[in-house]
């Protein structure tokens, strides 16, 4: 197994399939991706399995596959009976007595049939008389980079930037169409590839100067069905010049961003449009100006709309300098109270992009009400795959797991269909018509650092097209194609493991979403009270009494902005989920839960039985020491002892803080450090 290959790897033996593999194509289509389709079938094939294949002119049948477009299927009168339509990007896979075909909706659909129809065959899931018909759900499946051009990348953790180098576009050619191949695999349809905290050199890649490195990266991803997008900054107009100003509502700034989005679209014409994150964290925005972040948006989108292009506006806007001492702002409120009076006030090619919790991509975090509460404004929801704070992919966290929870959560302003799921599913004003996370990739050799966190950047791609599918079965499947299926016992051990690693992972850290206790600026490991001073709005407030931040509407009124059915959930501690208590309650230590135990003995439990989930999963691995290849063992091996020294270091730091501060020991005595 090579790590780099991720789930591409090469296979041992032939699979099943009657009369051998399909070595022999007949092409119905054309276009750049379709060629590609194509291409990649044909190297795929070589690469995993060693079997060459041969173009035909006429149908022959045995070992024979027809790759096409469904409209040019149909002109070619291949006695195929066919569907009447495929929706966009989708596909049908057959194989039966009329021989096998692999058919998409359009050229993309094609090459996701391709990819879908190769895993099937690796995965041991293909079988004669097959059919299955699949499509995204949604229509934006995107990538964002927080690349910066110096080559470092903010909130990385798996080595440089794979697209800049000193101020430059500067990259591997190969590698790239090697990362368009894995984007393209799952689904990913757009990516951004510079941080939405615009700094040095990228502030200028909107100027000529940059745009034809931006063109030729975009080329290498096109026949992957992949556009690019560029993250810029509102201010632009004064920082590349001449304005001095960058007011929304002022004309000159208008013409400046119409003038510009002409000559960007005039070396890249399929860009995806622009990323903004304004008024958030430092970064400039409308509110300089005393606007709406509605005037800011429609302004910029005014500009790409000519072009066809999108405007993603980013919700994370929040006061960043608040006091600790005033117990009245609530961060977890903030993109409501900037978002929601705006709802049906931007443009019709603005997306709002929110993050799924309040908060900030936090372990455990409630779903925030933006994203079902607005009605009239297009929207995407935002993940990190990156593993900011679960454990920068030191610690494994099988992310899927917790991304299948926010999927089920239920919107509840109406009896049905406001599941996330379903609201992802139906797309449109009245629901969520896309995905975007945070890359979790970068020039390390297995990509993602840890190389169990491949399944992350795999599992997006799968919930983003479905957003139904289940973790476990992710799981499985990523598991299977990266570790095959001749020892099934391997990928059923992994899967497992990668099943398990959420909720020890949630077991160790910051107790039932009290959220930040994180160390300050890097996020990684536990620092109580790293945060609780600070001007950044994460404050848990413990004292030798109660613990936890009250945002029932007698505190921050925040749970007040759900649905009722929901805001009725969130306000009783009673009925309240057990993750969520300290969101969104304030409880003394001796507060009895539903186990029968006090919060205190509960946070300890959690704690110890966090460690010894991480060693139980720890030991799983060693057990496949002769089944995995020598190099990724170690080296997952390796993280898991970095990651159990780090769980320890949770352990006893959370139980010493509650030891220290109530007095109180574990009543199961067990060793707290005094
Ligand atoms: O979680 C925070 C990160 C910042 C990031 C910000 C955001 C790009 O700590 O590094 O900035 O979120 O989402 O904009």
């Amino acid at each position: 197994m090579r790590e780099y290959d991720c789930w591409f790897q090469k296979q041992d033996g032939e699979p099943c399939v009657k009369g051998g593999l399909p070595e022999r194509i007949l092409l119905a289509g054309g276009g750049e991706i379709f060629n590609n389709a194509v291409a990649e079938y044909s190297e795929l094939l070589l690469r995993k399995w060693g079997v060459k294949t041969v173009k035909l002119n006429g149908f022959t049948g045995e070992r024979c596959v027809v790759i096409g477009v469904l409209d040019e299927i149909r002109s070619k009168n291949l006695n195929f009976s066919l569907p009447a339509s495929l929706p966009p990007e989708g596909f049908l896979i057959r194989s039966g007595d009329d021989g096998l075909l692999i058919c998409g909706a359009d050229e993309r659909g094609a090459l996701y049939g391709v990819y879908r129809f190769l895993a099937l065959l690796a995965s041991g899931a293909f079988s004669e008389n097959f059919e299955t018909t699949d499509s995204p759900r949604s229509k934006y499946r995107i990538i964002n980079h927080w690349d910066e051009a110096s080559g470092f990348i903010e909130r990385g953790y798996a080595g440089r930037s794979l697209f800049f180098k000193d101020g430059e576009i500067k990259y591997d050619a190969a590698r790239i169409k090697d990362y368009a191949r894995l984007l393209a695999s799952t689904g990913i349809n757009i990516i951004s590839i510079n941080n939405v905290n615009v700094r040095g050199e990228a502030k200028r890649f909107i100027t000529e100067e940059y745009l034809p490195g931006v063109a030729a990266l975009s080329a290498i991803f096109r026949p992957f069905g992949v556009r690019l997008m560029l993250s810029i900054n509102f201010a632009a107009p004064c920082v590349i010049g001449p304005l001095a100003t960058a007011d929304p509502l002022d004309e000159k700034v208008a013409a400046w961003w119409a003038e510009r989005a002409r000559v960007v679209y005039s070396c890249i014409p399929d860009l995806a449009g622009f990323l903004v994150k304004a008024d958030s964290e430092g970064e400039p925005g409308p509110f300089q100006y005393g606007r709406t972040h509605a005037d800011g948006a429609n302004m910029l989108a005014a500009a790409l709309k000519p072009y066809g292009g999108e405007l993603i506006w980013r919700c994370f806007v929040y006061n960043n300098s608040q006091d600790w001492r005033n117990w009245k702002i609530d961060r977890a409120r903030a993109a409501c109270d900037v978002f929601l009076p705006l709802d049906g006030a931007f443009s019709d090619n603005v997306l709002l992009q929110i993050k799924y919790g309040p908060l900030d991509f936090q372990v455990l975090e409630p779903v925030t009400p933006l994203l079902g509460a607005l009605k009239k404004t297009r929207r995407l929801i935002e993940f990190q795959i990156t593993q900011e704070y679960t454990g920068q992919q030191i610690d494994l966290c099988f992310l899927p797991y917790m991304w299948e929870k926010v999927m089920n959560f239920d919107a509840a302003y109406a009896e049905t269909g406001f599941k996330i799921k379903e609201l992802a599913a139906n797309g449109g004003f009245e629901g969520i018509e896309g995905f975007a996370a945070v890359a979790n990739t970068g020039l390390d050799k297995n990509w993602t650092g840890h190389t169990l966190a491949q399944a992350n950047l795999y599992g997006y791609g799968r919930i983003a097209w479905k957003p139904d599918l289940k973790a476990l079965d992710i799981a499985e499947e990523w598991s299977r194609l990266t570790f095959g299926v001749k020892q099934p016992k391997t990928a059923e051990t992994v899967s497992q493991i990668l099943m398990r690693s959420y909720p020890a992972y949630e077991k160790y850290n910051a107790p039932f979403g009290i959220c930040f206790m994180v160390t300050p600026s890097t996020h990684y490991g536990p620092n109580i009270e790293g945060y609780e001073y600070s001007k950044w709005g994460t404050y848990h407030r413990a004292d030798l009494h109660a613990i936890g931040v009250d945002r029932t509407v007698r505190g921050s009124g925040y749970a007040a902005l759900y649905a009722p059915k929901n805001a009725a959930v969130f306000s009783d501690p009673s009925l309240c989920p057990k993750e969520f208590l300290l969101f969104f309650h304030r409880l003394p230590y001796g507060r009895l839960l539903a186990n029968g135990e006090t919060l205190l003995q509960n946070i300890y439990d959690s704690h110890f039985e966090g460690v010894e989930e991480a060693q139980k999963m720890m030991e799983d691995w060693e057990a496949l020491k002769e089944a995995v290849d020598g190099c990724v063992y170690e080296s997952v091996l390796e993280k898991f002892k970095l990651q159990i020294k780090n769980a320890r270091e949770w352990r006893d730091q959370i139980n010493t803080y509650f030891f220290r501060k109530t007095g109180i020991s574990d009543a199961k005595g067990r060793l707290i450090y005094p």
